[in-house]
């Protein structure tokens, strides 16, 4: 039986995937704006994974019984100081997602829905992932510096994510 509680907690979820999804779209069109092409793709990349993510927890709704429930998108941040901000930013939002999805699955164990803890296992193991990878990035980031040379073999470096 899929709790009322968990299931606006799942649906509040994915709001805030699609909302992640938002934000590094609008990070690309951050990066392309300013020409940093490896920058751009990165994000658009990052895009897809948080559509994905919330996809995920929508067919878990529909097949657990649940009703998926859109809600509204707020307006992701369009300017960013330079690209070590625009990490800063990635981490802090990831740091966040975390704290969320670690609350969703304590709801999962307060409403004793096994399934539910099951499907969440996979997010908190992500959600390791995606704070590693900010943080590296954001870490060789600051030792190169992001200017000049660095900055284009960085952008090189992001570009290639996906393509391995
Ligand atoms: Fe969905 O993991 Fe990032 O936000």
């Amino acid at each position: 039986m899929f709790s009322k509680k968990l299931q606006k907690a799942f649906n509040d979820q994915i709001n805030h995937e699609l909302s992640s999804s938002y934000l590094y779209l609008s990070m690309a069109a951050y990066a392309e704006s300013m020409n940093l092409p490896g920058f751009a793709s990165w994000m658009k990349i990052q895009t897809s994974e948080e559509k994905g993510h919330a996809m995920k927890l929508y067919k878990f709704v529909n097949e657990h019984g649940g009703r998926v429930e859109l809600q509204a998108i707020e307006q992701p941040p369009v300017e960013f100081k330079s690209p070590i901000a625009l990490f800063e930013e990635v981490l802090k939002h990831e740091r966040k997602i975390t704290t969320l999805i670690n609350k969703l699955y304590e709801t999962a164990l307060e409403e004793k829905d096994y399934a539910a803890q099951v499907l969440i296992h996979w997010f908190i193991a992500e959600q390791v992932e995606e704070e590693a990878a900010a943080s590296e990035i954001l870490e060789t980031l600051k030792m190169a510096g992001e200017k000049g040379h660095a900055l284009i073999m960085m952008d090189r470096q992001l570009a290639r994510r996906g393509q391995n």
